[in-house]
């Protein structure tokens, strides 16, 4: 199969409308992020730590203990703060079950430095729970407790492993990445990670999470036993990654522009190789050469697009095209790396038997 350059520029152009839709509309929805657990557990210092800001007083003042508290961040994103259930004074906690229920997102807290998982904090998750399984329990204050496998463990043997348990010291900032990590899934579950995303400052983990997934579709597109069939989804998945990082550092990327870098770097020069194979001219070896290009490509792509992102460089094919390159050539490196990794392994096992 011949590449055909109007057949791409069509293809191109409906996936990068379809795609851009689909950010657009995420970007239009709300975010409600329930927080609850005992006054002093680290909620209000917690969510400063996370988005890097301090949108929250910490420290209890009278009052904050029995009521619901929404704490908008920028237009869509909206914290609230309650009580315990059997904290709240009995009218309202119709209202607090009605947060729980409408929430995106409950992170459950627990502190390290107390009684973790009380009596009295196990009911409350009961009564939540009814409501809404969208939970993440929040260990804080690891840095000021012993032996923390073991709290974790202990509350993962209590709650039948239903919920992440996330051990962070809102404190030192220990782990508020993976409590950012967890967040991110639950949210992308809705739809609704990528406006959350563009709202933090850690950016490049973010970024790399998205690439290496988007790798990952790419393989498994390179892969499928269909010629040709691979064509166009791959472009989707290569255009929404692009999509979506210029989203997360807000650099847009016009239409024109970012055909440009697709032609330059995996359409072009290289491209008719890789074209050819991932439309598996080779029948039987076409799907293993298929899947390792198509991944590589998507994740020296995406790599590329982050590194200049971050170092404030114009998407301009002059510039994009050789740091593409030498991160392509790296991924091809690591390939056959892992393949002749593979190969001893299989080696070994053949001597073992
Ligand atoms: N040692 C330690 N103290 C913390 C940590 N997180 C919060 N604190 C302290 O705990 C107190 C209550 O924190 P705050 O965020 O206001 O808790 P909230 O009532 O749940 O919102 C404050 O004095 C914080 O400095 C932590 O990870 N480690
Ligand atoms: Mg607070």
């Amino acid at each position: 199969m011949e590449f055909n350059k109007e057949e791409f520029e069509k293809s191109f152009d409906e996936v990068f409308e379809q795609k851009s839709e689909e950010i657009n509309s995420q970007l239009d929805r709300k975010i409600l992020i329930t927080m609850v657990g005992d006054v002093n557990c680290g909620k209000s210092s917690t969510i400063n730590k996370l988005m890097k800001e301090d949108i929250v007083s910490v420290g209890a003042k009278p009052g904050e203990t029995i009521h619901i508290k929404e704490i908008p961040y920028k237009e869509n994103i909206i914290f609230v703060d309650t009580p315990g259930l059997d904290d709240v004074v009995k009218e309202n906690t119709e209202v607090t079950l009605k947060y729980y229920k409408n929430s995106d997102v409950i992170l459950f807290f627990l502190n390290a430095a107390g009684t973790v998982l009380s009596e009295n904090e196990l009911n409350n998750l009961k009564e939540i729970e009814k409501v809404s399984q969208e939970i993440i329990i929040v260990l804080n204050k690891i840095d000021a407790a012993d032996d923390i496998p073991a709290l974790v463990k202990y509350i993962q043997d209590h709650t039948e492993y239903k919920y992440p348990v996330t051990p962070i010291s809102s404190r030192t900032g220990e782990n508020i990445i993976m409590l950012q990590n967890k967040l991110l899934d639950v949210l992308e579950k809705k739809s609704k990670d990528i406006m959350f995303a563009m709202n933090l400052k850690e950016k490049a983990s973010i970024a790399n999470r998205w690439i290496l997934a988007a790798g990952v579709s790419s393989a498994a597109i390179g892969a499928s036993p269909i010629p040709g069939s691979d064509f166009i989804p791959l472009i989707g998945v290569q255009v929404g990654l692009m999509l979506k990082l210029s989203t997360l550092y807000d650099k847009p990327i016009s239409k024109e522009n970012a055909k440009e870098l697709l032609i330059a770097t995996v359409v072009g020069n290289a491209g008719k190789t890789i074209f050819r194979q991932i439309v598996k001219i080779v029948p039987g070896a076409g799907s293993i050469i298929g899947a390792s290009v198509a991944g590589a490509t998507t994740v020296a792509l995406g790599y590329a697009i982050k590194y200049m992102h971050e170092n404030n460089i114009d998407l301009q094919v002059e510039h994009l095209k050789p740091i593409y390159e030498m991160l392509l050539k790296k991924e091809k490196e690591k390939e056959k790396q892992q393949n002749c990794d593979g190969d001893d392994n299989d080696d070994n096992n053949i001597t073992s038997v």
